[in-house]
């Protein structure tokens, strides 16, 4: 049935992915499983677009049906945690205006206990400061998904050190364009490739067991 779903995403069936991700979870599937095969597909179509066989509309569409299966999908994640783990300030940085797996990881991080505060796409440096001022978070969460957004978070990482506040934060970088030499370049403290990995970095950023 997932292997259903994943072809169907990615030959752009949008009906059909749409209608066998409801079956798949209906049928008493897992959410997570569900978003991870999502998410694969998107990988492929990446792959096709790099190969020029898909173009800028396949990527929106591709987005868009993503979207549609995260609608029914997403709210069986949140659990609704009573818990107050820390706060987080999430965005995905300046050039790059992919949402999709920030509002994942944003979805994720809330069920385990954090409270979120969601800054947007494209964010300039000077909003994570902002945000960082007002809303005094435990940890900054940034989402990249581009090469130009590489810059964007060392870019933000220097700002916050000019304004005094890096000491006082954790930084967690995440999303397709991340690894580690990217979080030594940008000055971050942790990164992440998946959201469930990225809660569990969080929590350990702020000392606690995993
Ligand atoms: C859909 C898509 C789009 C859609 C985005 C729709 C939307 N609302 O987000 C649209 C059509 C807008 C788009 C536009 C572009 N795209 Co695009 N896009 C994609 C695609 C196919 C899927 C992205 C996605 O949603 N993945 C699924 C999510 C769930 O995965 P994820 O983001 O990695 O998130 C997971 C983890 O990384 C993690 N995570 C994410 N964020 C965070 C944050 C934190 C703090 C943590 C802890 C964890 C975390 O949790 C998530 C769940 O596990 C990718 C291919 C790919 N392989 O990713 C290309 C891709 C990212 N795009 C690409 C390109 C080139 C572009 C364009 C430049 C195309 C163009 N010519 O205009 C523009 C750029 C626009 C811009 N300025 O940002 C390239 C980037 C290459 C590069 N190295 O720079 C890719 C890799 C495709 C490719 N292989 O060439 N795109």
């Amino acid at each position: 049935m997932l292997e259903d779903v994943l072809k169907s995403i990615v030959e752009m069936e949008e009906e059909e992915a749409v209608n066998k991700a409801k079956e798949y979870l209906e049928g008493g599937g897992d959410a997570q499983k569900l978003l991870e095969v999502c998410r694969d597909a998107m990988g492929k179509i990446g792959e096709r677009f790099e190969k020029g066989e898909y173009f800028l509309s396949e990527l929106i569409l591709g987005g868009e049906i993503f979207k549609e299966i995260m609608e029914f999908t997403l709210p069986k994640i949140k659990g609704g945690s009573e818990k107050k783990l820390g706060k987080i300030v999430l965005g995905t940085v300046k050039e790059d205006v992919h949402n999709i797996g920030k509002d994942i990881f944003k979805v994720f991080a809330e069920a385990s206990g954090f409270e979120v505060i969601d800054i947007g796409i494209d964010t300039p440096e000077e909003k994570f400061v902002e945000a960082v001022k007002e809303h005094k978070p435990d940890i900054v969460g940034m989402s990249c998904l581009i090469t130009a957004g590489v810059t964007s978070m060392k870019k933000t990482v220097d700002k916050l050190k000019e304004a005094g506040l890096r000491d006082g934060i954790k930084i967690i970088i995440g999303g397709g364009r991340v690894d580690e030499s990217v979080k030594e370049y940008a000055g971050a403290d942790a990164w992440a490739d998946d959201a469930a990995k990225g809660v569990r970095l969080c929590k350990q950023l702020l000392g606690m067991e995993v």
